[in-house]
């Protein structure tokens, strides 16, 4: 299917969904339990949870898997039984896995068997209303296994489950197993744009669907003319042959091949002829083995039609299109229904396939379709981040037919820098059993789709147990056949690819490990900070010295972790260098296989990220241990590696992987000063590089980086005394020099320019570092309030000092007592908590911190303390105007997450609640959505005409922002904006309203 691009349907959004296993944990694969289904054929057997560990693991997870206490084992010879209507190829299949297992001979007559030998009964029966078609029951006991079906497909998903509990060892786990298909059809399309699969290709995806019980292959390759433009023609001899034996393997596998047709653009649809040429092709596709249909209209246009009879006979407008739609598909209906009574059911995929609710189109198509004609969608838009229950329910309400579910997932044709490797998500249960169908869009990359395709196939058959995480790791470990390091590999490449329209959080196994590593590294619970402090407390001057028990703890962890980080390596760092390392490895790992051939351009660009990691992790190693040399070598090759990696067409790990490499660059240029390097002159000399200081300074060190083997000579200005040698050019590139002279000028002479890539003076009489605080901070009175203050190292060198603090009398706080030690280049977040006293009046105070020279002042605004429920919620809302119905007042006061107010696009909306009863307010919490101004006030009234102004806003940033207040009497809470921040209006997710306790 083509997805459309600049229809706003596509909206990219991603969230964050649980976390996934780490690549250690593939090996074990969750295994099946059963969870209880709102359905008359609910089992009463359920697995206990705290079994799984031991119980086998069978995908698509069986509705109910009961461990037995004893194995079967394969043995030399085997007594197969089966039933006068067990399924041939489901017994073939069953032969196969059974002599894969290690048995010798098969004997199937009915002859006595020596004690020891397994025996094996398979069977079919009738559906029934306890196990619909395509069920079955398998038990594993002892010397028998037992394989009942229903329905023409039950036995070979018996065979399939049977094949998921066999052992290395050659026996089989037992198990009395008792499962069925949650969705009917279920299955793939084969509908992308771009080169189709293979034949190849095409016969391991029917294999693979068998395994994991999918029944439908839709084949509609966008990149096929024979259905679409060229649909009169027959297909070519060699296709023909391909279809035949697609035809064959889809039949061993018990999947249903269907044909999707696309002749809008070149057939006249009121002419009988041409739709005797259409059911023509269909008989020709059915004698090559296809067995459902699909007729495709979606991309069509209602205002031109391919021949004058049908603007004479239908018109024009969606009406019409409808009506023209309709005739062609009830014509092929009726053509199959007489033919080919046992064919599937025609699907018609009209043009409005994505639209929510009811149009024109859809209710004159809806009317004019035989009853028997299912109809395709794609959910509500043409890559739905979720599909509803209630929005397929809408659907089939309007189209008033079944509806087949074409879900474009994991589809990349759209996003061809990408492939999508993240699980199935965001589809209710209700809508695999409420879809006639539910087919995945498949990606060009027939192997790699396996991993979002196995997932599919596992909800479709037991949606209401589905869990994608864990089904996402078994379709891991299912790819890599039992080999450990290919299933490293595949996390890894996974892993980085795991984003979609469906949400997934990219690179989520790495993130932790990122996050724990600049954590080790920086400190930024104050930890690299307090690397040198002991464990003894502090507080301001004349302040008391309250103890709670959240410091004490911040501090002594800051003082444990920091002797661990001086001892040995960052342990985070060895667990991120293995990470890398698999990075490295991944297309190594996974040459040999057909996926590897699929995914190079992803495996390459992730090996080029591992090589570029790893380089990262060198160059901050270098700077822990104070080697220059090292470090400015790896900067100098992580910036080769970020530019090659920037230049590719694919994209993996994104804002994940590149942030990594980014802040390690910054890190670098922290520690060497080049972020405050100054200008070079360029008119200064003919050679090397200078940098002139507007006024003299004092100056300490000089930092030069250069091309390594760069000969020259650094020297400083002094007035009055001319140019002074301060040192040479270390053959390394990278120099520093100690110069303690007072100077206006550097420079390196000596060198072609181009060859000094940075000079950068470091000077003595500046602040050693860097202190950043809030402006402001509101505070709850008879609360405390952690704060952070950052500090940055200003110095060559490690800054050593004493955070201290000035605090007026009443308002305590508390910052770590120790002096503290900021190792060069290095900047730490560091906890500084204010209590505000009971008792102590409403206003702002001034609070002052310093370190070493520089200091900075905190304004306290002090507030009531605010108690009891959300006053909002009980409130009556209004706004100035809503953006549509969709988005009324009310949904910001509804207490539901997930519903909105929005505004029209004007500067000055405003969104109001009437409270219940007056009140003394003292605190509004707001959640905007996206759409939120840069500036806006809280404003209150006690008669809903009067108003006042409660507080005010500047530079919103959107999200949940907090307001304190003091105000009484207030009945009436507006929120008034006054600029927006976007090209949208104001959207608010949620406003609350808190009263100051009493
Ligand atoms: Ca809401």
């Amino acid at each position: 299917m083509r997805l459309r691009h600049g229809r706003g349907a596509v909206a990219l959004a991603f969230a964050v969904v649980a976390g996934t296993g780490t690549a250690g944990t593939l090996g074990s694969t969750p295994t099946a339990q059963a969870a209880p289904l709102a359905s008359p054929t609910s089992p009463t057997s359920l697995t206990s949870p705290t079994a799984d560990a031991e119980n086998p693991s069978v995908w698509p997870r069986p509705h109910s898997l009961r461990r037995t206490g004893t194995p079967a084992t394969v043995t030399d010879e085997i007594a197969l039984r089966t039933g006068p209507t067990a399924d041939p190829y489901a017994v073939q299949a069953l032969r196969t896995l059974l002599r894969q297992a290690g048995a010798r001979r098969i004997t199937t007559t009915g002859d006595p068997v020596p004690p020891g030998t397994l025996v094996v009964h398979a069977g079919t029966q009738t559906p029934d209303r306890d196990l619909p078609s395509g069920g079955y029951e398998l038990t594993v006991d002892g010397d028998t296994v037992t394989l009942t079906g229903t329905g023409p497909d039950g036995l070979f998903h018996a065979v399939q489950t049977l094949r998921r509990l066999m052992r290395p060892d050659g026996t089989i786990a037992g198990a009395v197993v008792r499962d069925w298909p949650g969705t009917a059809v279920r299955g793939t399309t084969e509908g992308f744009y771009g080169e189709p699969w293979t034949r190849e290709q095409r016969l391991a995806q029917l294999d693979f669907m068998g395994r994991t019980k999918q029944n439908r292959y839709l084949y509609a390759p966008g990149a096929d003319l024979y259905r679409q433009a060229r649909w009169r023609e027959p297909y070519p001899a060699g296709q023909r042959a391909e279809f035949r034996e697609l035809a064959e393997r889809a039949r061993r596998n018990h999947v249903t091949l269907g044909w999707a047709v696309a002749p809008g653009q070149a057939m006249c649809l009121s002419s009988d002829a041409d739709v005797k040429a259409l059911t023509r092709k269909i008989e020709a596709m059915w004698a090559l083995g296809f067995r459902a249909f699909q007729l495709q209209f979606q991309d069509v246009s209602y205002s031109e039609w391919h021949c004058e009879a049908d603007a004479e006979r239908f018109g024009s407008g969606p009406k019409a299109a409808a009506q023209a739609h309709a005739r062609v598909a009830n014509a092929v209906a009726r053509y199959l229904a007489h033919r080919h009574p046992d064919a599937a059911a025609l699907t018609l995929m009209p043009t409005e396939y994505y639209q929510d609710g009811a149009t024109e189109y859809r209710r004159e198509l809806a009317g004019a379709l035989d009853a028997g004609v299912q109809v395709a969608w794609t959910g509500v838009g043409v890559v739905p981040r979720t599909i509803t229950g209630r929005e397929l329910a809408t659907a089939r309400e309007v189209f008033r037919h079944p509806l087949v579910t074409v879900d474009n997932y994991p589809v990349n044709d759209y996003a061809q820098d990408r492939v999508f490797l993240g699980p199935y998500t965001g589809r209710e249960p209700a809508v695999a059993a409420g879809s006639a169908a539910l087919l995945a869009n498949a990606m060009a990359q027939a192997e790699a789709s396996r991993i979002p395709l196995f997932t599919a196939a596992d909800f479709a058959w037991n949606p209401r147990s589905y869990r994608p995480q864990e089904s996402w790791r078994a379709a891991l470990a299912d790819l890599a056949a039992g080999d450990e390091r290919r299933a490293e590999a595949l996390t890894a490449l996974a892993g980085n690819g795991a984003s979609s329209v469906l949400g997934g959080e990219e690179s989520a196994y790495l993130r932790p490990l990122m996050e724990a590593f600049w954590r080790e590294q920086t400190g930024t619970d104050g930890t690299a900070a307090g690397r040198e402090q002991e464990a003894t407390d502090g507080t301001a001057a004349g302040q008391k010295r309250p103890t709670t028990d959240d410091t004490a703890n911040r501090q002594k962890r800051a003082t444990t972790d920091d002797t661990a980080a001086e001892q040995t390596r960052n342990p985070a760092q060895d667990r991120l260098r293995a990470a890398f390392t698999v990075m490295r490895e991944t297309p190594a790992r996974l040459s040999g296989t057909p996926l590897a051939l699929e995914v190079t351009p992803w495996t390459q660009q992730l090996a080029r990220y591992g090589d570029a990691g790893l380089v990262a992790l060198d160059m901050l190693e270098a700077l822990r241990t104070g080697d220059p040399t090292a470090a400015w070598t790896a900067y100098r090759t992580l910036g080769e590696l970020r530019e090659r990696l920037g230049a590719a067409r694919v994209t993996v790990g994104e804002g994940v992987l590149d942030p990594f490499l980014a802040r390690a660059q910054r890190a670098y240029e922290s520690w060497a000063g080049l972020d405050a390097e100054p200008d070079a002159d360029r008119g200064g000399g003919g050679d090397g590089r200078t940098v002139r200081f507007p006024h003299t300074r004092t100056l300490a060190t000089v930092t030069v980086l250069a091309a390594p083997g760069t000969q020259g000579t650094v020297e400083a200005r002094v007035p009055g005394a001319g140019w002074r040698r301060v040192g040479a050019l270390d053959a390394s590139g990278a120099t520093e020099l100690t110069a303690r002279l007072r100077a206006d000028a550097v420079r390196v002479t000596g060198p072609a320019p181009g060859r000094v890539r940075h000079l950068v003076p470091w000077y003595a009489d500046s602040p050693a570092a860097a202190l950043e605080l809030p402006g402001t901070a509101d505070a709850e009175i008879g609360g405390t309030r952690l704060l952070t203050a950052r500090l940055s190292a200003l110095r060559p060198a490690d800054v050593r000092d004493r955070l201290t603090v000035e605090a007026p009398k009443g308002i305590e706080v508390r910052v770590p007592g120790d002096a503290l030690t900021l190792p060069r280049g290095a900047s730490v977040e560091v906890p500084v908590e204010v209590t505000v006293p009971e008792g102590t009046p409403v206003r702002s105070y001034d609070i002052r911190l310093a370190f070493g020279e520089v200091s900075r002042t905190l304004t306290l605004r002090t507030f009531p303390r605010t108690a009891g429920p959300d006053l909002a919620r009980t409130g009556t809302a209004r706004s100035s105007a809503d953006e549509t119905p969709d988005f009324p007042a009310s949904a910001a006061n509804d207490g539901d997450p997930r519903t909105r107010w929005s505004s029209p696009v004007e500067d000055g909306a405003w969104w109001q609640v009437e409270l219940a009863r007056p009140v003394r307010l003292g605190r509004v919490v707001l959640h905007w959505q996206d759409a939120h101004p840069s500036a806006y006030r809280i404003q209150v009234s006690a008669d809903g005409r009067r108003w006042r102004t409660a507080a005010v806003v500047r530079g919103g940033r959107g999200g949940r922002e907090e307001l304190r207040m003091d105000e009484r009497d207030v009945a009436y809470v507006r929120v008034q904006g006054e600029k927006r921040a976007t090209a949208y209006g104001y959207s608010l997710w949620s406003v609350e309203a808190y009263a100051v306790a009493d």
